[in-house]
């Protein structure tokens, strides 16, 4: 099972080549690199069950527009430090990018770690508009106007700025700068390659950890990896659910609605969304035999495959209201913003329709573009719709030209197909290969169901499928913070 894949053949050249540099140059610290980790991860110190290292939050004023001339508002963005493993004055710091939900504080994931190992301080920026960092009260449309992901980079380098200068105030430093790194899983992976991309002059490297930088229209990859994932014989019993479920539809929608505790969905495609998506989760985080060891014994015990279904349902993803397009459609800031907000951002900017592929797919065939395009109209009004030709030409999609990004996706991730699976000079990718390895697995562990950041690398099939990578991350991470002290600049 365990597969490391390194380079693919146009890359190697590249990455041997900073093998052979990093070689000659700090090859003890790498020794002393993966000793010491292995000394942390069996450290009781690491303690995982703590869900935050710190939920103390700060406030910083950020620019409502980065790119208007004489529109000079801003509003109050949330953000959080720690300092704990801090080597100062000269450690490195670890830009940690919260991505498309609130953000409650720095997780205690794998990236802790790591900073611990590096002496780095960890900061963290809530995305505007989540969470506590809205710049309005109410999220009409009109209002989301600034909520896209050009403008949350140019919030990450100004708030990159702003911490250097209250760092260097604080140690009473003048013209110096610290090395940075910066950190992001799933979109806010994207967000963290971008970063180096547009901004190389503030930060010293990337790790993009499943970081979907290609916008897709119609994403049908997404669902055939959920096929692949579940293995021929868990896929065939979830596509005998979905054509159990679109038949039950036709003929009592109210009872099969209700079977999974899903009667508020009034839109038929918002409820096979939500059914989709139930399935998804169990690969994309990591606990596929949670879903597909129950459903095979349904299945050959001759048992109701749809209420088997409908208990691990109601048992593992209690997310109905969320795919709701009347709770969708809510501009009040009470209770979780996240979907709206995040459904705003596909239907503008990166779409990844995640629509059933024409042949044998796991999802209904209703789950297509057209149900898409009716929620972001139904949502957000006429006229939005996104354009993702526009987001692939701004940052180049797959052909990213960056440098110094790590690339990382675990195999069962359904979304790796919107990433950058193929290492390029200065660009290195890794693929974690295991049976419950997915979204963020590097820095997340498995499993993470549901949806929490921690994760513990022990749990994974092929923990050293991890363990491997983890250490790839580590050599670049060190390589490239050394090429940005050595230079003297935060950046080459
Ligand atoms: C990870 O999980 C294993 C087994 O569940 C446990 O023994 C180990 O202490 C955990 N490691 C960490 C770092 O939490
Ligand atoms: C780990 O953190 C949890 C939650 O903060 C706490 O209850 C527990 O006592 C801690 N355990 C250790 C060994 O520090
Ligand atoms: C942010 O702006 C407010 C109002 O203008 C001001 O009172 C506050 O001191 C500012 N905070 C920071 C951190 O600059
Ligand atoms: C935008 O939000 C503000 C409150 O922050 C509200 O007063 C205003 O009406 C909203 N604008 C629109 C067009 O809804
Ligand atoms: C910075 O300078 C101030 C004023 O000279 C002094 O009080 C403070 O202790 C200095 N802080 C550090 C960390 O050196
Ligand atoms: C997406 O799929 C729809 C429906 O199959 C099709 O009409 C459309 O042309 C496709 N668009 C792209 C960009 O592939
Ligand atoms: C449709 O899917 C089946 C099963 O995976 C496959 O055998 C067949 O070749 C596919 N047909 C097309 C047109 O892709
Ligand atoms: C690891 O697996 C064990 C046994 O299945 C489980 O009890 C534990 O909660 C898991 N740990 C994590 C961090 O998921
Ligand atoms: C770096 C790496 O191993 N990339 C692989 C990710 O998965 C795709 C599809 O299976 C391969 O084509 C890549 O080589």
């Amino acid at each position: 099972m365990e597969k490391i894949f390194f380079s693919s053949s146009p890359s190697v050249f590249g990455t041997l080549f900073l093998f052979l540099f990093w070689t000659i140059t700090i090859v003890d610290a790498s020794f002393l690199s993966t000793r010491l980790l292995d000394r942390m991860m069996t450290n009781s110190e690491f303690n995982s069950s703590k869900k935050y290292l710190t939920q103390e939050a700060l406030w910083f004023n950020q620019t409502l527009d980065h790119f208007s001339p004489y529109d000079h508002r801003q509003f109050r963005q949330r953000y959080y430090e720690l300092l704990e493993h801090f080597r100062a004055p000269d450690g490195p710091i670890f830009l940690k990018i919260c991505g498309e939900s609130e953000c409650p504080g720095i997780s205690n994931d794998y990236l802790a770690v790591i900073a611990r190992k590096f002496g780095a301080a960890i900061v963290t920026l809530e995305h505007r508009y989540y969470g506590k960092s809205s710049p309005f009260k109410s999220l009409t449309t009109e209002n989301l106007s600034f909520l896209s992901s050009k403008q949350a980079l140019s919030d990450l380098a100004a708030f990159r700025q702003y911490y250097q200068e209250t760092l260097s105030a604080k140690f009473n430093r003048t013209a110096v700068e610290n090395p940075w790194f910066v950190f992001g899983v799933s979109y806010s992976g994207a967000l963290s390659a971008w970063f180096r991309l547009k901004f190389p002059h503030l930060t010293c490297g990337s790790l993009a950890s499943s970081g979907v930088v290609l916008a897709v229209y119609n994403f049908t990859e997404f669902d055939q990896q959920i096929g692949e994932s579940a293995g021929p014989e868990c896929k065939s019993v979830l596509q005998e659910i979905t054509q159990l479920v679109d038949e039950r539809l036709a003929t009592d929608a109210k009872g099969v609605k209700s079977l999974f505790g899903a009667e508020e969905l009034k839109i038929d495609g918002d409820f096979l969304y939500f059914l989709a998506d139930a399935a998804v989760t169990a690969f994309q985080y990591g606990n596929p035999d949670k879903l597909c060891i129950p459903l095979v014994q349904a299945k050959k015990a001759g048992k109701d495959v749809v209420d088997a279904y409908a208990t691990y349902v109601k048992e593992n993803y209690n997310y109905v209201e969320s795919y709701n397009q009347k709770r969708l459609k809510d501009t009040s800031l009470k209770g979780d913003t996240d979907a709206r907000l995040w459904w705003f951002q596909v239907c503008t900017e990166v779409a990844y329709f995640q629509v059933a592929p024409s042949n044998d797919s796991v999802r209904s065939p209703k789950v297509d573009t057209r149900y898409h395009l009716d929620l972001c109209k139904n949502v957000f009004g006429d006229g939005v719709y996104p354009d993702v030709d526009a987001t692939n030409l701004y940052y180049g999609g797959t052909d990213i030209a960056g440098s110094k990004i790590v690339f990382t996706n675990g195999s069962q991730d359904p979304w790796r197909h919107a990433s950058k699976q193929t290492s390029s000079p200065e660009m290195p990718a890794y693929i974690i290969t295991c049976h419950n390895c997915g979204h963020g697995t590097d820095l997340r562990g498995c499993p993470q169901s549901p949806l929490s950041p921690e994760g513990n690398a022990s749990n994974c099939t092929s923990p050293d499928a991890v363990h491997k990578v983890r250490q790839k991350i580590i050599y670049n991470i060190d390589l490239w913070l050394s090429q940005c002290q050595s230079s003297g600049r935060s950046s080459m």
